[in-house]
């Protein structure tokens, strides 16, 4: 009785989820999808190097005071060479650089095609991949946009503005501000020390509630790109699937003219035509669907398909082509369900940081991080504790990892980052985040914050709200924040659909006292399933080890102590894991920089890797452990590269 009723409960909710009306709710300007080249649309990558211009001035404002927007860069005063993208923190030898807090200004002049310029038909786009914090936007001495945030793109069209005068190249100024105050996110205060006798004029410090080094400066690809004036502005998918029978419920939406053809396209890895549709939104079926599988879960992970939506009017004519993966999540009182099937999280959290260029974008780390984590046999990350690039959200489309994607709401620790602007911003970033994020199969779910301040009373209102708009955004995935706080009285834990927990215990409690983990994590574990009745994730653990540092019996920062740390966690996930703990991502994948302070040596060691990617002995630990896990649940066939000798 109880299997024929609960597939009569699922054919219900599919053919609700066929009749429901489109629930993503986008209330930003323009889709901004992600730059992509097809026949109607060029990219012209900005990267390199760029002039540059710290604004020492005492005010930090003799760039505006003086419009250095109005003339070339290196009119204004000395300019250096700054590579775009990269964090100018560590690329000149100059501490003050390393540390400044303020204006900087780069420029850099393009020429731009003929063809953009004569032909009308054409659209021109400006697009920053991500500038920490603030941004401000010219071309050629006029404003063209600004944005408040990192992490997260932004873009202006400006056509027009380089039509005025062909013969001149088109000069870009951006000005990037890498401030933090209670309601940016990530929140941080300026203080200012004011005794003469103890600190020289003028001298202020950025107090910041986060345990990374706050990089700043353009962190990803600046790029002009072209569409036609009648061009495709958003896309919009969700998935689900009924016996083997594939659902892709779409929206297109046209920018630039009241009426327009178009053709929906969804082809297969082969570039078979698999479906197909000329209306706006609708729903593709796909038969014999193949769905997407995360990596170690299916011997083919991370399956794409590729949505083609072309549309013309008489004159133009837009091509877009979406990866699409076809999959579905669910969450119950006990298991994270992808497709279905019960999923385990092992995996990592990460940064984006690395020498020299800081948070700028990599290729090579991108893609020596992505062998790593398949090495180690790790099937997710969160994106602790910001939103990375999309370009890495595309490789783990493409390589079946998936992600708990999180928003900068690190830190918020002070009560005044509860109040009505702070809610306001972040509101406004988990807009631009499930607008930018939307269609990933990877993204698996929404994290709105890391270890704020949960327990103070405005928590409940603020997470409440958060929580509810996103879902609102997003009806497709679950939401949650990274809490630290005290079961009984985290305000904002009613309303997420999954727990996320994170403890350091025998670290920062109970230092050295390896022997209090058992009972203390075991203690944690029954105390939030007791209290909420959701699954858990452990969303951090772990210690700091200096490589190379030996101590047996284990004492902390050394290999061995990081080793048995985890191997004490690792007892009770594994009593946990039959019950209600659906995951655990390790703190961290890599070494990382921080703020000097007494507690860190030259930044945060909790890393299984270097910060130049090389094992520690606690990677191998987990590689066993994760390969063990995967195997155990998937029974990996041949087709994986299991390590046998693990
Ligand atoms: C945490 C934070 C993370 C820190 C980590 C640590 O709870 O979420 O940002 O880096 O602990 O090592 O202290």
């Amino acid at each position: 009785l109880s299997l024929s009723l609960s597939v009569c409960v699922s054919a219900v909710l599919r053919v609700l989820w066929l009749l429901s009306v489109f629930g993503t709710v986008l209330p930003l300007d323009g889709g901004m999808l992600f730059p992509r080249e097809s026949t109607s649309r060029e990219v012209k990558e900005l990267n390199g190097l760029w002039d540059f211009r710290p604004d020492g001035s005492l005010n930090r404002n003799e760039g505006f005071e003086k419009a250095w927007y109005k003339r070339r860069l290196a009119e204004t005063g000395p300019v250096i060479e700054m590579p775009v993208p990269a964090s100018y923190n560590d690329i000149t030898q100059d501490p003050t650089l390393r540390d400044f807090i303020g204006w900087v200004w780069y420029e850099r002049e393009v020429f731009v095609p003929a063809r953009w310029i004569s032909d009308e038909g054409t659209r021109v786009v400006l697009r920053v991949g991500s500038a920490h914090y603030y941004s401000i936007v010219w071309v050629n001495g006029e404003k063209v946009t600004e944005h408040e945030g990192g992490h997260l793109p932004f873009e202006a069209e400006i056509s027009s503005l380089i039509r005025r005068d062909p013969t001149k190249p088109c000069r870009i100024t951006i000005a990037v501000n890498n401030t933090l105050t209670l309601e940016t996110l990530p929140p941080g205060t300026i203080q200012y020390m004011n005794d003469r006798t103890r600190y020289p004029d003028g001298f202020f410090v950025q107090n910041i509630y986060f345990d990374f080094f706050n990089y700043a400066g353009i962190h990803r690809p600046v790029l002009l790109y072209t569409t036609p004036t009648v061009y495709v502005d958003d896309i919009i998918v969700e998935t689900n699937f009924m016996d083997n029978t594939g659902l892709v419920r779409y929206k297109v939406s046209v920018q630039g003219a009241a009426t327009a053809t178009l053709k929906v396209t969804l082809m297969d890895k082969d570039g078979h035509c698999v479906a197909s549709s000329n209306t706006p939104s609708g729903v593709l079926k796909v038969v014999d669907v193949k769905l997407w599988w995360p990596y170690l879960m299916h011997e083919n992970p991370g399956y794409l398909y590729s949505m083609e939506v072309r549309q013309h009017t008489s004159t133009y004519e837009d091509v877009y082509t979406l990866p699409v993966g076809i999959r579905t999540v669910n969450v119950t009182k006990t298991q994270f369900l992808i497709n279905n099937k019960p999923f385990y999280f092992h995996g990592v959290n990460k940064h984006e940081d690395s020498d020299i260029r800081g948070k700028g974008l990599d290729w090579p780390l991108i893609v020596k991080d992505f062998n790593l984590i398949k090495w180690l046999g790790a099937n997710s990350f969160r994106t602790s504790h910001y939103p990375y690039a999309e370009e890495i959200l595309q490789m783990c489309d493409r390589h079946g990892i998936v992600v708990i994607d999180e928003c900068p709401g690190v830190g918020i620790k002070d009560i005044r980052s509860f109040g009505n602007a702070s809610l306001s911003h972040h509101l406004v970033v988990m807009d631009e985040l499930v607008r930018r994020d939307k269609n990933h199969p990877s993204v698996v779910m929404w994290s709105v914050a890391n270890e704020p301040a949960s327990e103070m009373p405005p928590a409940e209102f603020y997470f409440k709200t958060l929580i509810k708009h996103t879902k609102a955004l997003d009806h497709t995935r679950p939401v949650t924040y990274i809490t630290d706080s005290n079961y009984a009285r985290d305000k904002g834990a009613p309303f997420v659909d999954v727990v996320c927990v994170n403890s350091y215990f025998s670290w920062y409690h109970d230092p050295g006292h390896l022997e209090v983990i058992p009972i203390q994590l075991n203690a944690q574990f029954e105390n939030w399933y007791g209290k909420y009745k959701k699954p858990i994730i452990q969303s951090e653990y772990g210690a700091d080890a200096l490589p190379g540092l030996h101590m047996d019996p284990p004492m902390m920062f050394t290999e061995e102590y990081q080793n048995a740390l985890l191997q004490s966690y690792h007892d009770v996930f594994d009593q946990k894991r039959k019950q209600y703990v659906i995951g655990e991502l390790i703190w961290n994948f890599a070494d990382f920089m921080t703020a000097q302070a007494i507690h860190r040596v030259v930044g945060n060691k909790k890393g299984i890797f270097t910060r130049q990617r090389q094992p520690k002995a606690a990677a191998f630990i987990l590689r066993r452990r994760y390969w063990r896990l995967a195997n155990e649940t998937w029974r990996l066939p041949p087709w994986t590269k299991y390590p046998c000798s693990l």
